[in-house]
C-alpha cells in the first residue's frame, strides 16, 4: 500500500479537554457552592436516579457515592498534570471554570476572589509552558442554587447571572485567554437537559415548552458573552459547542433519507444554526409544533432576535465519538446506546465497550458538513474512546484500542483538511483520566494519563503515563501522519 506523510499546519492547536467538575475535586473548598454536578450520584444507576420524578437535585450520602467531589483532585494536582501535558507538547488545553467556584450560589453580585485565584493559577501554569488556555465557560455544572430556586434554564433571569458570571471571567483573562466557549454541548438537552439546563422531571424537564424557552436563554446568554469578549478585545475567539454526531439513513428509502435529515436538523444543526447564524433556522416552528410547543408561546423577544443576529459565535466546536443511524422502516430491536444517544446498529461498524459506534470516517463527514454549512472555523474539543484499562504487572498500561482509535480519528482530520475544511485544533476528551459525566465512573477512562483511582475512591491518585501518552507526543511532535494515498 502507498502511503503519503501528511502535514498539519504549523499552527494546528493540539492539546487535550477536561471539564472542571469531572477532574477538580475539591468540591467545598476554599468558598466553592455545590453544582449541580455535585448532586448527581456515580454510577450506572445515575441516568435512572435523574430521571426519577422525586429526584430534584438533592444528595444522599448514605445511598450514592459522589465520585465529583473528589475528582481526581486536580485541584491540588494542576501542576504536576499540566506538566505531563506539556510533556506531551500540548498547543492548548481546554478546561472550563466552575461557576459555583465564582458565583457558589450563582445570584451574588460580587465574585469569590479565592476560586479565581485557583484560575490565576492554573492559567499561569499553562502560560509557563505555552500552553493556551481554551476556557469553556459553562460546562455542565451550574451552582446547584439555580436549579433548585430559579428552576433551571427556563427562568429568564438566568441570563443576567451567566452573563455577570461571563463578565467576571472574560474582564479577568482576556489578556491571557483568546480562545473561549459559551456551553458545553448545549444541543444535549433535547435528550437530557439534566446537565446542561438544571432540568429534571421535578422542575419541568418533561414539558419541551422549558426545553426551548431554557435554549433561548442560553443562546441570548452566549451572544451577550460574545458581545462582552469583543468590546474587550475583537481579536478574542468565541465559539459555540455541539456534540456532533453524524447520521445516516438506514438504506436509500426515501422514508428514512428524511428521518436522517430531520435528526440531523434537530440534533446537529438546530442550536449550532442559530450560535453560529445568529438565526433560528427555517425548520424552527415545525420542530417546536412536533414537540407541541408553538413559538408564540414563548418568551422570544424581538431585541432577543437583535442581540443573536449581531453577535454570533466566531467558530464553531464540537465534540465527536460516534455516528448514528436512522430508520423508520425496519423497527430493528437492535437498538444501541451511546453517548446520549440511542439509535440503531450500524453493520458496517465496530461499537466500543459501552455500545457507542466507532466511525473515524464520520468524523470526516461532520467536518465537511459543519464547514459548509457554516464557513467558519471549526474546533474539534471532544473526540474520544472511553475504556477499561489494566495496569500490567510491570506498571505499564497498554492501551491499544485507544491508540487505534485517535489514530483513525486523526486520519480522518487529515483527510477533512485535504478537503479544504478550516480546522482550529483538536483536543481529546479527557486527555487525563477524569469522572465519566454520563455514569459518574472513574473506571470508564479516556486518558493519556492513567490516574490511579476506582468508582469507590479507593487509590493514590498517582499518575502514569499510558502507552497513548507516548504515541500523541510522537504525533504532536511530527505534527504529521501517514495516510494512505488514496481515500
Ligand atoms: C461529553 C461531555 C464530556 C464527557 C464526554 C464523555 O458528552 O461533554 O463532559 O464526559 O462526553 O462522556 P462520558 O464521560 O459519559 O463517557
Amino acid at each position: 500500500m502507498t502511503t503519503k506523510n501528511f502535514k498539519f499546519p504549523d499552527n494546528f492547536l493540539w492539546g487535550g479537554a477536561t471539564a472542571a467538575n469531572q477532574l477538580e475535586g475539591a468540591y467545598d473548598v476554599d468558598g466553592k457552592g455545590l453544582s449541580i454536578a455535585d448532586a448527581m450520584p456515580g454510577g450506572k444507576e445515575r441516568f435512572k436516579v435523574l430521571a426519577d420524578s422525586h429526584y430534584n437535585f438533592d444528595i444522599n450520602p448514605d445511598k450514592y457515592v459522589y465520585p465529583n467531589h473528589e475528582g481526581i483532585d486536580f485541584y491540588h494536582h494542576y501542576k504536576e498534570d499540566i506538566a505531563l501535558f506539556a510533556e506531551m507538547g500540548f498547543k492548548v488545553y481546554r478546561f472550563s471554570i466552575a461557576w459555583s467556584r465564582i458565583f457558589p450560589q450563582g445570584d451574588e453580585f460580587e465574585p469569590n476572589e479565592a476560586g479565581l485565584k485557583f484560575y490565576d493559577a492554573v492559567i499561569k501554569e499553562c502560560l509557563k509552558y505555552n500552553i493556551q488556555p481554551v476556557i469553556t465557560i459553562s460546562h455542565y455544572e451550574m451552582p446547584l442554587n439555580l436549579a433548585k430556586k430559579y428552576g433551571g434554564w427556563k427562568n429568564r433571569q438566568l441570563i443576567e447571572f451567566y452573563e455577570r458570571f461571563a463578565d467576571v471571567v472574560l474582564s479577568r483573562y482576556h489578556k491571557q485567554v483568546k480562545y473561549w466557549m459559551t456551553f458545553n454541548e448545549i444541543n444535549s438537552a433535547l435528550h437530557f437537559p439534566a446537565l446542561s439546563m438544571g432540568l429534571v422531571p421535578s422542575n419541568g424537564s418533561e414539558n419541551f415548552k422549558n426545553i426551548f424557552q431554557a435554549w433561548h436563554n442560553q443562546f441570548v446568554a452566549s451572544s451577550k458573552a460574545v458581545k462582552i469578549a469583543h468590546e474587550l478585545n475583537p481579536d478574542l475567539a468565541v465559539g459555540c459547542m455541539v456534540i456532533y454526531t453524524t447520521t445516516y439513513a438506514f438504506d436509500s428509502n426515501p422514508v428514512n433519507q428524511a428521518a436522517a435529515m430531520k435528526q440531523n436538523q434537530e440534533f446537529n444543526q438546530f442550536c449550532a444554526d442559530v450560535q453560529a447564524r445568529g438565526e433560528y433556522p427555517a425548520f424552527t416552528r415545525r420542530m417546536m409544533k412536533e414537540h407541541g410547543v408553538v413559538w408564540e408561546d414563548l418568551d422570544i423577544r424581538d431585541e432577543d432576535l437583535a442581540l443573536l443576529k449581531k453577535y454570533p459565535v466566531d467558530y464553531v466546536a464540537f465534540s465527536y465519538y460516534m455516528s448514528s443511524v436512522e430508520d423508520k422502516t425496519n423497527n430493528p430491536d437492535n437498538k444501541i446506546t451511546g453517548n446520549l444517544m440511542g439509535g440503531v446498529k450500524n453493520p458496517f461498524l465496530e461499537a466500543s465497550d459501552g455500545g457507542w459506534q466507532i466511525d473515524p470516517t464520520g468524523l470526516r463527514i461532520a467536518l465537511n458538513e459543519l464547514y459548509n454549512r457554516y464557513q467558519k472555523p471549526l474546533f474539534i474539543v471532544e473526540n474520544g474512546i472511553g475504556g477499561y484499562d489494566k495496569v500490567d504487572t510491570d506498571g505499564s498500561i497498554n492501551d491499544d484500542y485507544h491508540i487505534a482509535y485517535l489514530d483513525a480519528h486523526v486520519k480522518a482530520i487529515a483527510e477533512a483538511l485535504e478537503d479544504g475544511v478550516d480546522l482550529m485544533g483538536y483536543t481529546p476528551w479527557g486527555c487525563i483520566d477524569l469522572v465519566s459525566a454520563s455514569t459518574g465512573e472513574m473506571s470508564k477512562r479516556y486518558g493519556f494519563i492513567y490516574v490511579d483511582l476506582d468508582d469507590n475512591g479507593e487509590g493514590t491518585l498517582d499518575r502514569r503515563r499510558k502507552k497513548s501518552f507516548y504515541w500523541y507526543k510522537d504525533l504532536i511532535g511530527r505534527n504529521g501522519i501517514e495516510l494512505e494515498a488514496e481515500y
